[in-house]
């Protein structure tokens, strides 16, 4: 598949999707979103890929939703035609795990799309930011409340008040990623996470990352009898049998997805 926006390759059992274009910092037009959607429903249709990384270039992840595309909106456009939510949440139901690769610029939306995949790792540039109060609108991708459950209500107020952009260490130090590595280093780095993934049990990742998620939608004992539930069920799959005879017979586990 020929993209014009975004750039997919496979790196081993790894899915790697660039945001490209670069010229407007890889503003998220409709046309990156529709082709990210798209990258995404193949990989994730593809039984050889185990996790996903989605990044931009060293200087910018996602400056943010096209301004110059939605500036002449009008409330009744936005509010009919469902603004931009049709291709926007195709990430957050990805069976697969996720990775953000963020380097440089994660604003706006680049920031939203970066909170919507499993966990983020940083390039020791990156720059996180809601600055929609800048332009006389909010986050409208789930940056208010996905931020807020990352770092909190005040840092968040902050930073959607502001719109002050907060560096990689201070969001390491917040929650909001989990590692930082030069910029220069960090798609290696994040593929390599990555494939370390990739070479788990397919169904125990999925489930993972069900069950965390699940974290942040349900009551503590909803979420806990929830991951009871699919960790019951784990006992029903070869790979449950096959990763803990692995382990006594002390040898390398050889996962079959099933
Ligand atoms: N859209 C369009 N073009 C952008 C852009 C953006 N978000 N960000 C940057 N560009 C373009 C600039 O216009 C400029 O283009 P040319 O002038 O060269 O043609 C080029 O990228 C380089 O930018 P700068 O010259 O400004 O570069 P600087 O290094 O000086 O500044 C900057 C970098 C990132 C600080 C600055 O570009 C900036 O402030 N950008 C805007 C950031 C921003 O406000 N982002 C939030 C946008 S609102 C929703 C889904 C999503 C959203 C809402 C709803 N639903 C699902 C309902 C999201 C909304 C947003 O993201």
């Amino acid at each position: 598949m020929t993209y014009e926006y975004i750039i997919a390759e496979t790196r081993q059992n790894v899915g790697l999707i660039q945001i490209n274009r670069p010229k407007v910092l890889n503003a998220l037009s409709s046309g990156v979103m529709d082709e990210l959607g798209v990258a995404i429903d193949s990989f994730e249709s593809e039984s050889s890929i185990g996790a996903i990384v989605i990044t931009g270039n060293e200087k910018s992840f996602a400056a943010g939703a096209d301004i110059s595309q939605m500036k002449d909106n009008t409330f009744a456009e936005a509010f009919m035609g469902n603004f931009i939510t049709s291709n926007w949440e195709r990430v957050t139901v990805c069976r697969k795990p996720v990775i953000a690769a963020v380097a440089g610029f994660a604003l706006g939306g680049g920031c939203e799309l970066a909170m919507m995949c499993d966990f983020i790792v940083a390039g020791d540039n990156a720059k996180f930011g809601q600055p929609e109060i800048n332009l006389g609108i909010i986050p409208g991708a789930g940056g208010s409340q996905r931020l807020t459950r990352a770092v909190g209500k005040s840092k968040s107020m902050d930073m959607c008040l502001t719109g002050r952009m907060m560096d990689a260490e201070e969001a390491e130090r917040s929650g909001l990623v989990s590692r930082i590595y030069p910029a220069a280093e960090l798609v290696d780095k994040v593929v390599e996470i990555a494939q370390e993934i990739a070479e788990k049990s397919q169904i125990a990742a999925s489930m993972v990352t069900e069950v965390v998620d699940r974290a942040y939608e349900s009551t503590l004992t909803e979420g806990v009898l929830f991951e009871r539930r699919a960790f019951h069920a784990l006992f029903a799959t070869e790979d449950q049998k096959e990763g803990m005879a692995a382990f006594v017979e002390k040898r390398k586990a050889n996962w079959k997805n099933r």
